[in-house]
């Protein structure tokens, strides 16, 4: 319908035919360019307490079916945290999840890894000790995007999972103590971590434990006890309101009201967003005969996105 398309006759007599949709997607209010913004990158977040409903989907009818894979993952954007039921109780979980996005995240830690009690433990994670409230790997300057844990078996006793929504703990920081979220968006603090495991690593890294985009919009989170290092480059005058300021975060994430507790049964993958969510941990008993086990792997935000639009066009049709 060459009618109601609009055509332009430039001074050197050349014409251009524009279709008006396309244009109008492209419009410069900003209206339009908020509608666009939210349509490719899905930045609107849903923010939750100690009473979320975690969202949950069947493993199986993730791989099969591309409504629950869209389903999956248009949650993990919104929510955050996804958990999948019904996988089998062996290694390979996270990979076929990887390759259902379309390739996972290598690390130092291997393509995937796993969560145990291990001899001479290169990471607290590979003890049975409780891990406080964290993001990973913030000794990576970038940092994963998206966790994955797949559990193998539980422990007897404890191993319990906590989630913090990190985003809506700044901004209730931000609300209460804004010096202190002032600190903590402009401090920037030093986290190593060194080893070998995939093969020799020694990192080191700058961040800020919240990270703020130009207008002032928090996109990540970056907070871990176990790999934030001893050294601290700061002028010693912002020392201790550094500290104070963290403290003060940490007081709000560790409210009772802020943290969801729940428990992973075999056949559970819990799935998240690091650059938001602080996960922990309880402590566990180890025994021989029953031994927690828990394989992990991370993947990007790129690739998640990618996939999720992919999956919104098959579903949903063209628009
Ligand atoms: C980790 C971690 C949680 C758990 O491996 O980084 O946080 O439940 N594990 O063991
Ligand atoms: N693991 C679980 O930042 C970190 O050290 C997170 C990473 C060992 C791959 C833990
Ligand atoms: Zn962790």
């Amino acid at each position: 319908m060459q009618s109601l398309w609009v055509s332009i006759a430039w001074p050197d007599r050349h014409t251009s035919v524009f279709d008006p949709e396309w244009l109008k997607r492209r419009c410069f209010s900003a209206a339009a360019r908020q509608a666009l913004k939210e349509e490719l990158f899905l930045n609107e977040r849903y923010y939750w307490d100690s009473k979320l409903r975690i969202p949950t989907v069947d493993y199986q009818e993730v791989l099969r079916d591309d409504k629950a894979a869209l389903d999956w993952l248009s949650n993990l954007r919104r929510v955050g945290v996804v958990q999948l039921k019904g996988a089998p109780t062996e290694k390979g979980v996270v990979a076929r999840l990887g390759e259902r996005i379309g390739y996972l995240r290598m690390t130092f830690y291997g393509h995937t890894w796993q969560v145990q009690d291990k001899h001479m433990a290169n990471n607290l994670a590979y003890t049975s000790g409780k891990l406080s409230p964290h993001t990973d790997y913030p000794a990576l300057y970038h940092t994963p995007g998206v966790q994955l844990l797949h559990c193998i078996s539980d422990a007897e006793e404890g191993g319990e999972s906590e989630l913090v929504d990190g985003f809506h703990a700044a901004e209730l920081l931000r609300r209460e103590d804004p010096e202190a979220f002032r600190t903590l968006t402009s401090a920037r603090v030093d986290f190593t971590d060194m080893g070998t495991d995939y093969c020799e690593f020694l990192l080191q890294s700058k961040q800020c434990t919240i990270e703020a985009d130009p207008e002032g919009r928090v996109v990540r989170i970056n907070f871990n006890n176990a790999t934030r290092d001893s050294v601290l480059d700061l002028p010693v005058h912002q020392v201790q309101p550094f500290y104070r300021a963290l403290r003060a975060y940490v007081d709000i994430m560790v409210r009772r009201e802020n943290v969801f507790t729940y428990r992973m049964v075999p056949g559970d993958v819990l799935i998240f967003d690091n650059w938001r969510l602080l996960h922990g941990r309880r402590p566990y008993r180890s025994r021989p005969d029953r031994s927690r086990h828990l394989e992990g792997s991370y993947a990007d935000w790129a690739e998640v996105m990618s996939r999720l639009r992919i999956l919104r066009k098959s579903v949903h049709g063209n628009n």
